[in-house]
């Protein structure tokens, strides 16, 4: 809880985005997931690395490559192992105990400040029953509704550093997507969006 300027309480963005997700069956927050030193690591080696330009964002494909268009995934389009920067984050996931598996795919997207995802729903005979996001760089706000563009959506506030994890009715009957803008209002504040990069995790289904 925190005092505003004539003395009430109100909670902080942490805390009503945690209540919020609650709303959202399966669907778990993590803020802090990593630190600073982590963060800014994990930025160099992604500042480090290869993007496509496959979509109006820059993506980087890790594991198996997607194909957005045809929404499959088959052995073809293996691409090797996670390279150790992103299997050890990865691996400190399933380590937690806050996965039950050790992911083998990995799409980071790369947001300039105003740019957002559609509402979505993951693939779902591409990959498995738990999705996995970890947040750097910039804040968001991420709309979970049970139709795309709806007037009532579960908005959760997502810190740098912060996982959600997307499981049961929030992976399979919620769409999640962030709406292209450059500022976030939340808990009766404005919220500058910076770059923000996102690494998604995920089990990849193959027949
Ligand atoms: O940026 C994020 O955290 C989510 C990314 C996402 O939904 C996706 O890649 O399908």
């Amino acid at each position: 809880m925190q005092t505003d300027l004539f003395g009430h309480s109100k909670p902080t963005k942490r805390e009503l985005s945690l209540e919020n997700a609650k709303e959202v069956n399966g669907l778990r927050l993590y803020p802090d997931f990593i630190d600073h030193k982590t963060e800014k690591s994990l930025m160099e080696h992604i500042d480090n690395s290869h993007w496509l330009n496959d979509l109006t964002r820059r993506v980087q494909h890790y594991g198996f490559k997607y194909d957005y268009k045809a929404r499959n995934i088959d052995n073809s389009f293996y691409l090797g192992k996670l390279p150790n920067w992103l299997n050890d984050v990865a691996k400190s996931i399933y380590d937690k105990d806050f996965i039950n598996f050790i992911p083998d795919q990995a799409i980071i997207n790369e947001y300039e400040s105003g740019q957002g995802i559609a509402p979505h729903i993951d693939c779902e005979p591409c990959f498995g029953d738990t999705i996995i996001s970890l947040s750097l760089g910039s804040s968001c706000i991420m709309n979970f509704e049970k139709e795309p563009y709806s007037k009532n959506k579960t908005e959760i506030f997502v810190e740098p550093r912060a996982l959600l994890v997307m499981e049961e009715e929030s992976r399979y009957n919620w769409y999640h997507g962030i709406s292209p803008r450059k500022t976030d209002k939340f808990n009766g504040e404005a919220i500058k969006r910076n770059k923000r990069i996102s690494i998604t995790f995920r089990k990849i289904i193959v027949d």
